[in-house]
């Protein structure tokens, strides 16, 4: 390199910083920041020398300076100063902030004992200190558990049954893959970078993409082969898929003798689990479910890239269970570009007993399930387990009053009189509408974090690049300072800087510190091929995949804490894969199956802020087959209201012929201003916990719909 083209290179690295993007998203994106001075950013990109990001990463994060740099930005602490919910605030400094909701917290805790004050947290930001820091907090005074149940149990518990472990082949290697099967994840939109490998084995190898799903979604769009069933059905066509790879003579026998618990038993099983029995229940045709069970019974590399979708269904953790299987039976294991992949989280571990104050935990402090909220909220006794009522909260990374199920006990939870909520927030949300105290927080590139990839298997550190604007701080500093007054800040953990916890991290993994770690911005710890391959046998004390699933034994790391205990029913759970009926089956009054999937420029609530994200998506809509409009009389683009025993809600109606009759689906979650009424969609949705372990079904509600 010449002398002029290294001056360049240099300039254009000081206008360029290093980042991890801190969405709750499994591709955790490296990303380059282009810098426009001190406290303003450009462009934002995806790094290219980063083998899972490979250059790629979503529209509405490369246009982050209208997220970071946005107007209505949260800029100074504010206490209520009319009745709940009325949006009249008063400016305080941050020390009288604090002060008042330490004061708040202790007299809670004098009237009710300690588990009255609940910590709420999400994964708003995945930075390890950002976000698991409010844990130390909770665990010093000890305050109500939370067991995080609302995104991956379903899926998690349907994985690990078989495998025993939540790892997989490496996703890299969907781009060596013959056929890359895309199940239950609308990966175009909430995933983008499966695609890029995806689509560079096609264009490379003329790999054939398969898409799974309950609508032509932007992903269906993308694949060779879509299948569109009716939601909760995925164990019935995985059933049926594994009785003609057995039929056929389709299955890898050897391998099923060697790598799995009872392959005879299994065959026995699906017996009569016909393509024409998966016909009727899925909606899909014989011919369909035919030609998909030849194409991955004959392609050894072949690579199913299970997602969260199609488990948040109440039989979800039975269908993802169900979907697993179907590997095991082709034997694609054994093959590179071949296999399955969840999740990585399983084997991403990075030691966080000193961020998250895990030796300060009294395992004798009860938990509250997160998806079950409005029913903490409301008093049901149930959902206390027995303790007192909740009547302190502190929130951070979390939009619960949009985003959680059966939002109408929700806000009615939230606005008791005799509830005290901090939010702590980088925008006025409907959470943060209905607190008494709002602090403003900083954004990613405004302070120190490290973040795992749960789509992935790299562990990407996120750096200070900017200042904040006067006003925001981090979540670290809140937690902090919080600690000082309610009298914990002697205890181990606390009393140290963002940078101290990453390098405790970094150092205990062996991967060096955090200024190492800012040179070589991450670390690639894919486990070995026949690890990951589950080929030294997989995760169960016998070292098979599981068929038989034993829905009540099972410990994975989404199990509910004791004082929870399982959620029924669980012996309606198939002890084999299998459709189980346990969803909101449509009936007379509810003839719609009803799924609330992801928006593109969305990420759950979040964008939906920003002009360009809200401009793209237009306004809530209702996806409706057009014989299904005739039928109930609505327009295209007319009203239409929906509803079931939880609530109703109106939206504008759009002809879709990519679905199956009866089926409508509402994307994404728009501030609960945007619908009329001021109700989001998530008063559809329901807070009953599937069994075995709980978690929310979005995708699985029965709704009536009518003209508005
Ligand atoms: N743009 C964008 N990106 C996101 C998000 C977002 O809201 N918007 N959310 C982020 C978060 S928190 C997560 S956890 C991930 C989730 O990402 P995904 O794993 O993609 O899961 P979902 O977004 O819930 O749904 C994916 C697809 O499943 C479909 N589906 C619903 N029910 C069924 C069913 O019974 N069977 C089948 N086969 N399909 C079904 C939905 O229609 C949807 O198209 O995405 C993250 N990324
Ligand atoms: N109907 C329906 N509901 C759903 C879903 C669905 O598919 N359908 N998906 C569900 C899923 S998978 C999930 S994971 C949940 C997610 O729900 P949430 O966890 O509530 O996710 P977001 O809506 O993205 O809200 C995150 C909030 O964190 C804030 N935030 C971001 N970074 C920071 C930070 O560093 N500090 C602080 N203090 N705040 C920060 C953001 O401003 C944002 O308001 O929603 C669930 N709800
Ligand atoms: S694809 Fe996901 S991780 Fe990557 S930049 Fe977009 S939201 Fe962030
Ligand atoms: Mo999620």
């Amino acid at each position: 390199m010449n002398q002029h083209a290294k001056i360049a290179e240099k300039q254009a690295d000081l206008r360029t910083g290093h980042s991890a993007c801190p969405h709750d998203c499994p591709s955790t994106c490296a990303l380059d920041v282009e810098f426009l001075d001190g406290t303003r950013i450009g462009r934002v990109h995806g790094a290219k020398e980063n083998s899972y990001t490979a250059g790629v990463i979503c529209a509405k994060v490369a246009r982050y300076a209208e997220r970071i740099h946005h107007p209505d930005r949260l800029l100074k602490p504010l206490i209520r100063g009319a009745a709940k919910g009325d949006g009249v605030w008063k400016d305080a400094s941050w020390e009288a902030a604090l002060d008042l909701v330490a004061e708040k917290f202790l007299a809670a805790e004098e009237k009710f004992g300690s588990e009255t004050v609940w910590p709420y947290f999400y994964a708003g930001t995945m930075g390890l200190v950002q976000r698991d820091g409010i844990e130390r907090l909770r665990h010093a005074r000890k305050y109500s558990g939370f067991f995080g149940s609302i995104c991956t149990n379903l899926a998690w518990t349907g994985w690990v049954m078989g495998t025993g472990s939540l790892r997989g082949a490496d996703p890299r290697e969907m781009a060596k893959s013959d056929c890359v099967v895309i199940w239950g994840t609308n990966a175009v939109v909430t995933q983008v970078n499966v695609m890029t490998h995806a689509i560079k084995a096609r264009k490379e190898r003329g790999a054939k993409i398969v898409v799974i799903d309950i609508y032509e979604n932007a992903t269906v769009k993308q694949a060779d082969m879509g299948l569109v069933l009716k939601p909760g059905t995925d164990g019935a066509l995985a059933c049926a898929v594994m009785h003609v790879l057995f039929r056929e003579n389709l299955a890898d026998r050897a391998y099923l003798e060697k790598f799995t618990d009872d392959p005879k038993g299994l065959e026995q099983h699906l017996a009569t689990r016909t393509p024409q029995w998966a016909s009727y229940i899925t909606g899909l045709s014989v011919e369909e479910i035919e030609a998909f069970a030849r194409l991955v019974g004959t392609t050894q590399r072949t690579f199913f890239r299970l997602g969260y979708g199609f488990a948040r269904q109440r039989n979800g953790s039975a269908n993802m269970h169900a979907a697993l299987s179907v590997a095991a039976v082709t034997g694609c294991w054994q093959y590179e570009g071949g296999g399955a992949f969840h999740s990585n989280s399983g084997v991403l571990k990075l030691n966080t007993d000193l961020v998250e104050g895990t030796r300060l935990r009294d395992p004798r402090v009860r938990h509250l399930d997160q998806s079950r909220i409005g029913a903490v909220l409301t008093g049901d006794e149930t959902a206390l387990h027995g303790g007192p009522p909740v009547t302190a909260m502190l929130i951070q990374n979390t939009n619960p009053v949009n985003v959680a199920p059966e939002q109408r006990l929700v806000k009615r939870g939230f606005l008791r009189d005799d509830l005290f909520t901090c939010v702590h927030e980088q925008f006025m949300t409907d959470t943060a509408m209905l607190a008494d105290v709002v602090l403003p927080a900083t954004m990613f590139m405004e302070h120190d974090d490290i973040y795992k990839g749960g789509g992935h298997q790299h562990v990407v550190l996120g750096p200070k690049l900017i200042d904040p604007p006067v006003g925001p701080r981090t979540n670290h500093f809140v937690i902090e300072e919080l600690s000082k007054r309610l009298g914990v800040s002697h205890l181990p953990g606390f009393g140290m800087t963002e940078r101290e916890h990453i390098d405790v991290m970094l150092e205990k993994k062996g991967l060096g510190t955090f200024s190492t770690f800012a040179e070589e911005r991450w670390a690639d710890l894919q486990p070995a091929f026949n690890d990951a391959h589950f080929l030294n046998g997989f995760a169960h004390p016998d070292g098979k995949f599981r068929f038989h699933a034993d829905w009540s034994g099972q410990v994975a790391p989404n199990r509910p804490p004791a004082s929870i205990g399982l959620y029924g029913p669980v012996a309606e759970l198939p002890e084999f894969p299998d459709h189980v009926e346990l969803i909101e089956t449509a009936d007379e009054v509810h003839p719609f199956r009803l799924a609330t999937s992801p928006a593109r420029n969305y990420l759950n609530s979040t964008f939906s802020e920003t002009p360009t994200s809200r401009a793209k998506e237009g306004r809530p809509e209702l996806l409706l087959h057009p014989d299904d409009a005739a039928a109930i009389g609505v327009e295209d683009g007319a009203r239409v209201e929906i509803g079931n025993e939880r609530g109703e809600v109106v939206l504008h109606a759009k002809f879709f012929a990519g679905l199956k009759r009866g089926v409508v689906v509402a994307e994404g979650l728009w501030p609960n201003s945007a619908h009329e009424r001021g109700e989001g969609i998530n008063v559809l949705t329901g807070a009953d916990a599937p069994a075995p372990y709980g978690g929310a079904a979005f995708h699985d509600n029965k709704v009536w719909a009518r003209r508005a």
